[in-house]
């Protein structure tokens, strides 16, 4: 029943950079997701212009409550990953977002932009932005520029890694962005390529979502989730979520663990392999 909703996302996401699940998460799953997040907000207030220095993040969400895991595993935001990145891809960011009023745009980018390869290229991650707060022009849903995830380096040529560079480019871009307005629940998939931003928050109150991101499993995931992910909470989690954290191969041998599986690491009585055969062959570590 799945398969041609999935089709029509896919092609989508194929001919404009992205593609809407307006009923994304249930009334009760967004309730658990508000609960959580209100704990966590105050945490971290953003630290420059990219993170925004009015919004407050919550990194590494996967870790904090079950019901991310069940939002990274949906299974409509999987069977739109397997279409566009090889088996063992991975997750790549997990995280809040919560642009307070008054806060400006932050700078246009593509969130795999850090991978630098010369665009056009295919995706390198696919990411999901989702709306805990309605998303409004006003209230700074996210501004994205249909299309510009097959822009050519000379297209791109305003942005950075961390953003556009110019206010010339700015102005550009912002004449071909469209505000994203989502219901609470709501969620976009998005190319990696897609040029956007987060909006600036013109109205009396902030407007709160969250993104996970995918990457193919080659790439370096953004978030160290082996150091962010506890290793009790690790244990805790289905076998398929770990693999998305990188305990797990991407054949033949991405990922190995000194020629083992990394999930064995998870195991209670897991001895480091390294200090293992030290101990066997008596030598200290390190020489
Ligand atoms: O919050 C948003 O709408 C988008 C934020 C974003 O693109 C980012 O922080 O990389």
């Amino acid at each position: 029943m799945m398969q041609p909703e999935t089709e029509r996302r896919c092609a989508e996401i194929t001919r404009q950079g992205y593609t809407v699940i307006e009923n994304f998460l249930e009334a009760d799953v967004l309730a658990e997701v508000r609960r959580v997040l209100t704990r966590y907000l105050g945490s971290h207030a953003g630290r420059n212009g990219f993170e925004g220095l009015n919004t407050e993040r919550v990194y590494t969400l996967v870790a904090r409550a079950r019901v991310f895991w069940d939002i990274v595993l949906d299974a409509r935001i999987r069977a739109l990953c397997e279409r566009f990145l090889l088996p063992n891809y991975l997750l790549t960011a997990s995280q809040a977002i919560q642009i307070n009023p008054g806060e400006d745009a932050q700078p246009f980018h593509s969130d795999d932009s850090f991978h630098s390869i010369p665009h056009p290229r295919p995706m390198i991650s696919l990411s999901t932005i989702v709306a805990v707060d309605a998303f409004t022009a006003e209230n700074g849903g996210t501004n994205l520029i249909p299309g510009s995830h097959v822009w050519d380096e000379a297209a791109r040529r305003g942005l950075s890694p961390f953003g556009d560079t110019t206010e010339i480019a700015r102005y550009n871009y912002a004449g071909q962005a469209i505000a994203l307005e989502l219901p609470p629940g709501g969620c976009a998939v998005f190319s990696g390529t897609l040029v956007h931003r987060g909006g600036a928050n013109a109205s009396p109150h902030p407007r709160l979502g969250f993104s996970n991101q995918y990457c193919q499993p080659w790439a370096r995931p953004q978030e160290n989730f082996f150091l962010g992910v506890p290793v009790e909470v690790a244990r805790q989690m289905p076998p398929e979520l770990i693999a998305l954290l990188g305990y797990s191969i991407h054949p033949p041998f991405i990922g190995q663990l000194t020629a083992s599986h990394p999930a064995k690491a998870l195991a209670p009585d897991y001895q480091n392999r390294v200090a293992l055969q030290a101990r066997m062959v008596g030598a200290d570590l390190p020489e």
